[in-house]
């Protein structure tokens, strides 16, 4: 019997370019061959997809430095293979189902993307047009959990309790700043100082800002403006910082056991690199009592269901001063290598790396494509 076929298409066009290629080496060698065939599809940091050598190897980061797509080894011509360049419209004459023809059949793609074009829903919308299963998050969810506001508007409506925030949209910035200021200002005056202020769809940390008083608001908007002209307010909360994965079974959703990010020590909070590359600087099981070990789960698969997810999600929370949780956001697609939160809570839950990714393949393989 033929084995499923698996294109794992990592690298693009976003800042966590190598990240995302040493993420698609730890997945790809976590795949088993024995069940599937690989097709290493890479994307160039100016948006060409190649066909990549499939050397997990060689896609570790090497003497301190993060691999880059343009410098793996390309199979074949090494020219852009699919139909699906930033600027490509003959994806329309793809035939659903088979990616492109150079390429032979996928039955299922594994995305290994960040941010815009990777985990916000257009990848996937373009991959429900071939009709291809993929992993993970289809378009609506990969959407409303890219966007700060339209999550926590979800969370509301599904009576998960989510922290104060305000919106800055692109008009009441542009148009009336004393207003917006003022929206603020008054933001604060209810919640208090400080709030973060931060870009409402940006992938990891980037272009947040902790401002402590009115003097720091407009370099702190137009910081966030750089990544999105919509951007957010949210106050600081006092409290533990949990998480917890959630991960879709046979039967349904389940949460691993918990973890705790300690405090920040030196940062403001954890920046970009310390989520994806450094070791999971979680204590996992997060010391917590049963009951809000129980809860905390809980929520989780609730976020999950509100969002709609599909194969995985890791749910941030925090744990307030007075024991009730707020949900901070869900991220569709969490840091990934094996040393990463989501599948150290996992294997801290008796499901090992190799066993997470046939999971999420196995979930992909049996969902219903097409017209539904
Ligand atoms: F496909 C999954 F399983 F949904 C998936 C895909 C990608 C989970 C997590 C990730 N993570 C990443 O791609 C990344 C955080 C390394 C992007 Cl740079």
């Amino acid at each position: 019997p033929s084995k499923p076929r698996v294109a794992v298409v990592f690298g693009g066009r976003s800042s966590e370019h190598g990240i995302s290629v040493v993420t698609a080496g730890a997945v790809l060698n976590a795949i088993d061959r024995d069940k599937y065939d690989v097709l290493p599809i890479g994307i160039t940091r100016d948006g060409r997809w190649v066909r990549a050598v499939d050397d997990p190897a060689g896609m570790a980061i090497g003497g301190g430095k993060l691999p880059d797509v343009d410098r793996l080894p390309t199979q074949g011509s090494g020219k852009v293979l699919l139909p699906l360049e930033p600027t490509g419209r003959e994806v329309l004459a793809c035939e659903p189902g088979a990616v492109p023809e150079e390429l032979g059949d996928v039955d299922v793609v594994f995305p290994v993307l960040h941010g815009p074009y990777g985990e916000d829903g257009t990848l996937q919308g373009m991959l429900e047009l071939s009709g291809v299963p993929y992993v993970g998050a289809g378009v609506l969810s990969s959407a409303v959990s890219m966007d700060k506001e339209y999550m926590k508007r979800v969370f509301t409506s599904y009576g998960l309790p989510v922290g104060p925030y305000t919106v800055l949209r692109p008009r009441e910035w542009e148009q009336d700043r004393a207003a917006a200021r003022k929206k603020v200002v008054d933001f604060a005056g209810d919640h208090g100082w400080p709030v973060f202020v931060k870009p409402a769809r940006a992938g990891s940390s980037m272009g947040i800002t902790k401002v402590e008083d009115v003097t720091g608001l407009d370099e702190a908007v137009e910081e966030a403006r750089r990544h999105d002209p919509k951007v957010l307010v949210e106050s600081m909360l006092h409290g533990r910082e949990i998480e917890c994965g959630v991960l879709e079974f046979g039967d349904g959703p389940r949460a691993s056991v918990p973890a705790e990010i300690p405090p920040p020590g030196q940062h403001d909070f954890y920046d970009f690199e310390a989520k994806y590359i450094d070791a999971a600087p979680g204590v996992i099981p997060a010391p917590l009592s049963e009951e809000q070990t129980a809860e905390v789960r809980r929520l989780a698969v609730d976020a999950f269901e509100a969002v709609s997810c599909e194969g995985l999600v890791r749910a941030d929370f925090f744990l307030l001063d007075n024991g009730e949780y707020v949900i901070n956001e869900v991220n569709t697609m969490p840091g990934f290598t094996p040393t990463s939160m989501y599948p150290q809570m996992w294997g801290a839950t008796g499901v090992g790396y190799s066993e997470l990714v046939d999971r999420l393949l196995q979930a992909a393989l049996h969902r219903s494509t097409g017209l539904r």
